[in-house]
């Protein structure tokens, strides 16, 4: 008899981690909802808006049915962290590593007066992000732009103290490094130990006058610093048309944000587009607040977001994109804050070609090509040496758009502005420093546009692989 090959393999025991994944999205979701119920209220307004898109536009229906993209709607999240030390970050990315996630790009918010630097945990294969795409902004403070000396001190020396990680998530880290896996009930235990780390403590770990200090400093110093852990601070669900959730939010008690970010509402959506309701007020207890009665604080930072996504630009299309976007906040320093911000958008945009066509065709945008299923049925002759423009125009293959993945710096920032509560504007000597934050890391970030340059060319080769196998 031969062996039996599943029996055998210790990795047949070991839960895929796209599973691992999904169900720590799930678990997030459950705690953020309990923790912050105005999230949940987001959910049913996002599950409705999505259930009009789809039945208003049955073409988009199709094509995200065909492309899987139907499925993981439902599921799809981004949530956002930040964290003090660079022990924290790097011991984050082996955290996000057991579920699949690795670091992509590099985001510098300093340009808009935002302390951090930031990366996106998500999955990088196609396979993965059809499964579940669940990404995790995450940010890094930088103390180092912390102007007073002492208070800088102060914070590195309160971060140094605290623990965000359990022992047994630490331990769960580093077996399924070593095993290479982890079974299903380990993955469970995994999911409820990394939980710890991102859930909400309303006791901060430090006294009042400490926390006004570092409010004052800035006020995403003051939520870094002073609390157990990086609390989510947001999750996002996907909308199908943000302008519609946009306009229902408040007639569902929620304060939204007065402009949504990113590109204008267009036809071909591009990018990334988010608005979120803006974070609450809530009771924290600062360690003196039993000797000091006037301490009984507060604290604003957790919110609830919603984003549209639409298709991920090539270099050149994000050239433009930024160009377009630095012609109309460059016109004056309030940003997305001015009156008629959303008109001047959608005047300046007028110039992004908005069909697909265009957009492939002036390599803007990434698409995904395949047989169509007319050429499928009966692979043609002497289609293998066209163009694939010429075997779209004669409808043997079509491109479907690569959906945006990653997220925006200035609309990042104007996220992080308008949910830190506050009217003032910190002015940062900006740079970036994507070396610094690498080496905190532990590793470098991928680029995420050689993600989808790949995609897309895979593609291309599969389709052409196809018809060239059909001529021989
Ligand atoms: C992160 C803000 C960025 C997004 O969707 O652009 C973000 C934060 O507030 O920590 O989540
Ligand atoms: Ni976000």
């Amino acid at each position: 008899m031969s062996a039996m090959p599943h029996a055998s393999s210790s990795a047949a025991r070991f839960v895929s981690v796209d599973e691992i994944r999904t169900r720590f999205s799930r678990a997030m979701s459950e705690m953020y909802r309990k923790e912050v119920p105005q999230y949940g209220t987001l959910i049913d307004l996002v599950a409705d808006v999505n259930a009009v898109a789809l039945q208003a536009d049955p073409e988009l229906r199709q094509r995200m049915g065909k492309s899987g993209e139907l499925e993981r709607l439902d599921v799809e999240r981004h949530g956002a962290i930040r964290v003090g030390t660079a022990e924290e970050l790097a011991t984050l990315r082996r955290l996000f590593a057991v579920m699949g996630m690795e670091p992509v790009g590099y985001y510098d918010l300093s340009v808009a007066g935002v302390p951090v630097h930031s990366t996106a945990f998500r999955p990088v294969h196609d396979e993965a992000l059809l499964a579940n795409p669940f990404r995790v902004f995450t940010s890094l403070l930088r103390l180092e732009l912390i102007a007073d000396e002492a208070l800088r001190a102060q914070a590195a020396e309160i971060l140094q103290r605290r623990r965000i990680f359990t022992p047994r998530a630490l331990e769960l880290i580093a077996q399924a490094e070593r095993d290479g896996g982890l079974d299903s009930s380990d993955a469970d235990a995994f999911v409820q130990q990394a939980l710890e780390t991102f859930r909400w403590h309303s006791d901060a770990t430090v006294d009042a006058a400490t926390y006004n200090a570092l409010q004052k400093a800035h006020r995403l110093v003051a939520d870094v610093v002073c609390f157990k852990g990086p609390h989510i601070n947001h999750l996002t669900p996907r909308t199908l048309d943000i302008d519609l959730a946009q306009a229902d939010m408040p007639t569902r008690g929620m304060d939204a944000k007065d402009v949504v970010e990113g590109p204008p509402q267009r036809a071909c959506p591009i990018l990334l587009r988010q608005t979120s309701f803006k974070a609450l007020k809530e009771a924290v207890r600062f360690t003196d607040a039993d000797a000091n009665a006037d301490s009984a604080g507060a604290h604003t930072a957790r919110f609830g977001e919603i984003e549209q996504r639409g298709v991920a630009l090539t270099r050149k299309g994000r050239a433009l994109y930024d160009e377009l976007l630095g012609l109309v906040r460059g016109i004056d320093s309030a940003g997305s804050a001015a009156p008629d911000y959303a008109h001047r958008l959608q005047q300046v945009f007028t110039q992004f070609p908005d069909t697909h066509e265009q957009l492939r065709r002036q390599g803007l945008a990434f698409y995904r090509y395949r047989l169509t299923e007319h050429a499928q049925a009966q692979l043609p002759q002497g289609a293998a040496e066209a163009d694939l423009e010429a075997l779209i125009t004669r409808g043997l293959v079509q491109a479907e758009p690569i959906t945006y993945e990653d997220f925006l710096p200035v609309s990042a920032a104007g996220i992080f502005q308008s949910n830190l509560g506050g009217e003032e504007q910190k002015q940062y000597q900006a740079h970036a420093a994507q070396q610094v934050f690498e080496s905190a890391l532990g590793a470098s970030v991928h680029d995420e546009i050689a993600l989808y340059e790949a995609s897309e060319q895979q593609s291309r080769a599969q389709v052409l692989g196809m018809l060239a196998g059909a001529a021989a």
